[in-house]
């Protein structure tokens, strides 16, 4: 087959915090297997990653970790490269979009874009927090769901039916910010007309054809994929700001427009072109032959990136010019952990930097569990009972079996030399012809993206290898036919040899550690099965045991350890207090009362002003229960004064008395309203 030209991306992961098995599964891990592949199909191929480091989800994290963004992803661009490392995720380059080329490459795709005319200017009304004072990024605003009444869809997108949303669509719109409900403040931005490039978008992503060109085959897009697609496109595409009111991302370089930058889905999928950029410029080669020409770009992403790459890029691609489009955008669907989805801020997850730490000895185990559960098409599930199950009964029964006694027989009958081949009939020549012609069956499914299916037809070799020894019991036959027994071992060892590269994509460690056995080296794709890999007469190691059966307490283990990141977190409820008197309790003035109004106080996350109306007067009260309550819910709800404190200045507020709060699990607050609804100034006692 001739050699083709690849650049192969895998989505960007923000840098705001660690990998999870979800990630992995969906996209890094197929991305690096059809790598591995073309590489040893002898393909130009460039693997592109590195760090998303802009946008709402670094600053949403900062804030919730009271660091800055800058903190933020050089903290966790370090976890994530890392952890890649070492789960053997072969990437060219993994590199970050807070890097100085990539600030250039993105500003000028943008001064391109816009001195060519291909942005529209134009002045618009965004939520803006007047608390905060700021303009409110999409997913700083959350609301109900217009399409399907999800709650808290964001101002981009709603995880839930995942339709593509603007903030002015959502109902009842909240800021992430202050909770208040955020006002339309007039702003300037630059807006990609995506409406103007339905046409053409349509005919590529349909029949895959450009300019008049069939630039790729549709039909080895995924249906889900393409479906997507068709349903914004048919649902009309709207002008999207390509700018956003942010301190924090490329600066839009434009006299007039400080205060702004690039929206992210701008700015992220560039950082494919500036990762390439720095790679080349680190390689000595030229960026260009990576995005121009015909060579094939392929984006390996999630479901929920899928209009970002095959509708937004490929128009800014196009409109720079001369720049490939996608040739395949193989979307994953989701992977769900333990019947829930995986959930970082639920922290439902299994980390993968966690499970490389617990178990460093497992890699290929995760990689081949992950791969034959693989959301290729549907939503699929891990579980720590399936991952035994895979290793137990698949790796280490089939695969590990087969090659054990391979080499084990090989030791006992010939002091690890390989048998000559003899004479084989006509059994064996079929068997030959099945596991030659297994490399082609597994490239055909990789040219498909069927990656799970790839790597059941690479396991099928060890099968079938099993089959054959079944079949021709040499531990039986040695006694009596010997020559036939060194036809069958030869064999036997050629099909340990096939192994050893096919499985190099799917499980390099494995795959490497069986050629090992056999003094191999990993040949081209094309020569995997060519069954001339071992010579006679050449020498054979002892086999160690490639899989470690995984044990129930294992299992147990992960299980527990999920639970106990899910463990309410039990508020060890305090011991009772000292004894006070009847006296004393009756010394407190306490009293039904009723907020009438509330606001946040000014620098201050945990405090709001309240006035509550206390049936003997309005007072004002501070309250720490901003970080629970918004100033706009609190106003109207019945409350428990206690009236008779000193007055007390805080942050400035003179605050007169203190409202009774209950603490639950969680640190959960609750007010304490009386049952009936009694009117303000009641006593209580
Ligand atoms: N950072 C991944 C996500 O949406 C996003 C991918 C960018 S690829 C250019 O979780
Ligand atoms: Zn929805």
């Amino acid at each position: 087959m001739e050699k083709s030209k690849y650049t192969i991306t895998a989505a960007l992961p923000y840098a705001n915090g660690p990998l999870h098995l979800g990630h992995v599964a969906g996209v890094y891990l197929p991305s690096d297997i059809f790598v591995r592949f073309l590489r040893m199909k002898g393909h130009d191929v460039a693997f592109i990653c590195g760090s998303d480091e802009h946008g709402a989800a670094i600053t949403l994290r900062a804030k919730k970790e009271e660091i800055s963004p800058k903190e933020i992803v050089d903290k966790y661009h370090t976890t994530l490269k890392n952890a890649f490392n070492d789960f053997d995720i072969s990437f060219d380059i993994f590199h970050r979009t807070t890097t100085e080329i990539h600030e250039k490459t993105a500003q000028e795709f943008f001064l391109k874009l816009n001195k060519e005319g291909k942005f529209i200017e134009k002045k618009s009304k965004q939520y803006y927090d007047q608390q905060f004072e700021q303009f409110l990024a999409d997913r700083y605003i959350t609301g109900e769901c217009p399409k399907c009444g999800h709650h808290e869809a964001y101002g981009d997108q709603c995880e839930k039916c995942g339709a593509d949303l603007s903030p002015t669509e959502l109902i009842n719109p909240k800021s992430t910010l202050s909770g208040n409900t955020p006002v339309l403040k007039s702003t300037s931005h630059w807006y990609l007309p995506m409406d103007q490039h339905e046409g053409w978008l349509k005919k590529w992503i349909k029949e895959g054809i450009i300019d008049d060109k069939q630039q790729h085959d549709p039909s080895k897009w995924r249906k889900q994929v393409v479906g997507q697609c068709m349903s914004w496109i048919d649902g009309g595409l709207q002008a999207r700001a390509m700018t956003r009111d942010l301190d924090w991302g490329v600066p839009v370089p434009v006299k007039g427009a400080e205060g702004k930058v690039l929206y992210v889905w701008l700015d992220a999928p560039i950082g494919y072109i500036s990762a390439t950029k720095q790679w080349a410029l680190d390689q000595g080669k030229d960026w260009k032959d990576y995005w121009t020409g015909d060579r094939k770009l392929v984006h390996f992403i999630g479901k929920d990136n899928i209009v970002f790459h095959t509708i937004i890029f490929p128009i800014i691609l196009k409109e720079f010019g001369e720049l490939i489009l996608p040739d395949n955008v193989p979307a994953s669907e989701f992977l769900n952990l333990e019947g829930d989805k995986f959930s970082t801020s639920r922290n439902w997850a299994v980390w993968l930097h966690e499970y490389i730490e617990r178990h460093p000895d497992k890699i290929d185990e995760l990689k081949y569990t992950l791969t034959s559960i693989a959301p290729e098409s549907k939503d699929s599930e891990f579980t720590w009972k399936e991952f035994q199950a895979k290793v137990n009964n698949e790796l280490a029964d089939i695969l590990g079996n087969f090659v054990n006694r391979a080499l084990v027989l090989t030791q006992k009958y010939y002091d690890g030399k390989v048998p000559t081949i003899g004479t084989p009939n006509a059994q064996d020549l079929e068997m030959i012809e099945t596991i030659k012609s297994a490399p082609e069956r597994i490239a055909n499914l990789m040219y498909n993206y069927k990656i799970r299916e790839a790597q059941n037809e690479a396991m099928q070799v060890a099968r079938n290898g099993n089959k054959y020894l079944a079949e021709n019991e040499p531990w039986k036959v040695i006694k009596t036919d010997p020559k036939r027994v060194e036809t069958v071992m030869h064999i036997a060892l050629q099909i340990t040899a096939v192994l050893g590269n096919v499985l190099a994509p799917f499980l390099p460690n494995t795959a490497e550690k069986i050629r090992g056995f056999l003094g191999l080296d990993m040949v081209d794709w094309d020569n995997a099965a060519s069954f001339e890999l071992l010579k006679a007469e050449a020498m054979t190691e002892k086999p160690s045991i490639l899989f470690q059966k995984i044990e129930d307490s294992l299992v147990e283990e992960e299980q527990n350890l999920l639970k106990a990141s899910q463990k309410e977190k039990v508020i060890s409820h305090a011991p009772q207090k000292e004894l006070t008197s009847f006296d004393n309790f009756m010394g407190c003035d306490l009293r039904v009362g009723q907020i009438t109004a509330a606001k946040k106080v000014k620098k201050a996350d945990k405090l709001l002003e309240l006035t509550v109306d206390t049936g003997l007067d309005q007072r004002t009260i501070v309250s720490g229960i901003a970080e629970h309550y918004s100033p706009e819910e609190v106003v109207g709800k019945k409350v428990t004064v206690l009236m008779n404190l000193p007055p007390r200045k805080i942050r400035g507020v003179v605050s007169n008395g203190m409202l009774l709060m209950a603490e639950g699990k969680d640190g959960e607050l609750s007010f304490m309203l009386p049952e009936k609804n009694l009117p303000n100034g009641s006593l209580i006692g």
